[in-house]
């Protein structure tokens, strides 16, 4: 595996790659042109100079988190082919630049979702949050007020203004879409990229939706195993596959987590490995990475990931507010930086304990 840490570029970011560079053990960032639309094609131009800029300090640029997927697609518009076009075309941009990552969500209207973005833990850290109870007490467009009043100053993945501005209109939208909809609008778009992908070797993991439920009544379907299982089966190819996020999909007690990660081997082409606390039923909230500060147990989860030979990249996903940083929630430098130096020991004991019961 590689570590990595996601990073948003140099205009939206409060992380400089020079900090990033200095964590022992992160060698890559994975990155987005965070200003483009969903839907945008990107120019060659804008992928290199970001490339560059990266390798410039030292770091490989190792994936794309996101290229979003334009609301058309989703529900199946008629004008759905046109921003398919461009999808296609800006993957070819990736591949010529040599990238061979892109992760993508299938959400409907939201992309994840969680109620507060500051709850206070025992030790004083703040963390994103998510109460059900919450979220079937709110207006989705309050929700959308308190989330933005509380990020810092900075326009959240998925939570971007321009997008909420619209949110009746976009309900509205996907009032006719249903989890089989989605799931045939996936299989159209899926089919329509895996030739680019093939060409140019490009992965394609598809994020989890995060909470692994339905929120605002909204369909959601990439939540669990037999759903992936379908996902994959339906467009059976190797390019077509998964980023294992431990805490979204570990949102639902149900899931188990080494379990889904060995039943994936082959097809998890990128990780995200966090930690979560769940309270009681429909509330649960992020932890530190250590496994005795949250509910998983994280050896099991690298074990997993190093039992299937995963070699993709990995990133310790959020991380708690501490030390006074203030920064995007979830994506500050500290906590996550702990949390790759926490990963990063549970795989070098796991290398090396691998290594000692063979040689016996
Ligand atoms: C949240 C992220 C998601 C993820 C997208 C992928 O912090 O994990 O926003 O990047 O769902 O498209």
């Amino acid at each position: 595996m590689e570590m990595t840490l996601r990073w948003y570029g140099s205009k939206s970011d409060s992380v400089t790659l020079k900090q990033i560079r200095q964590i022992p053990g992160v060698t890559g960032v994975i990155t987005t042109l965070y200003e483009t639309a969903p839907g945008d094609l990107w120019s060659r131009e804008e992928i290199h100079a970001r490339k560059a800029e990266v390798n410039a300090a030292g770091l490989n640029l190792s994936g794309i988190e996101s290229v979003n997927i334009h609301d058309s697609i989703k529900i199946g518009s008629p004008d759905r082919d046109k921003y398919i076009d461009n999808y296609i075309k800006t993957l070819e941009h990736l591949g010529e630049e040599d990238i061979h990552l892109v992760c993508y969500n299938f959400m409907p209207v939201f992309d994840w979702t969680r109620t507060e973005l500051a709850r206070v833990r025992p030790d004083g850290s703040t963390v994103l949050a998510y109460s059900q109870k919450a979220v079937d007490s709110i207006d989705p467009v309050k929700m959308f007020d308190s989330i933005s009043s509380d990020s810092n100053g900075f326009v959240l993945p998925g939570w971007e203004p321009e997008r909420m501005a619209k949110i009746k209109e976009l309900f509205e939208m996907y009032k006719d879409v249903d989890e089989e909809t989605l799931f045939a609008n996936l299989k159209y778009f899926l089919e329509a990229i895996m030739p680019v992908c093939d060409k140019y070797d490009i992965n394609m993991a598809i994020h989890p939706d995060d909470p692994a439920w339905s929120v605002f009544g909204l369909p959601r379907i990439i939540i669990n195993l037999p759903n992936l299982q379908r996902m994959m089966k339906m467009v059976d190819n190797r390019h077509n596959g998964v980023t294992f996020c431990s805490g979204s999909y570990g949102t639902n007690p149900d899931n188990d987590l080494p379990g889904m990660i060995r039943a994936l081997e082959g097809r998890i082409h990128f990780a995200h490995v966090r930690n979560l606390q769940h309270n009681f039923p429909g509330d649960f909230e992020e932890s530190a990475h250590l496994s005795s500060d949250g509910s998983f147990d994280m050896y099991e989860i690298m074990k997993a990931l190093y039992d299937i030979h995963f070699t993709g990249p990995i990133r310790p996903d959020h991380g708690r507010m501490i030390w006074d940083e203030v920064a995007m929630p979830g994506y500050g430098l500290y906590d996550r930086a702990l949390g790759a130096t926490y990963l990063n020991g549970l795989w070098e004991a796991i290398v090396k304990g691998e290594k000692c019961h063979a040689a016996k």
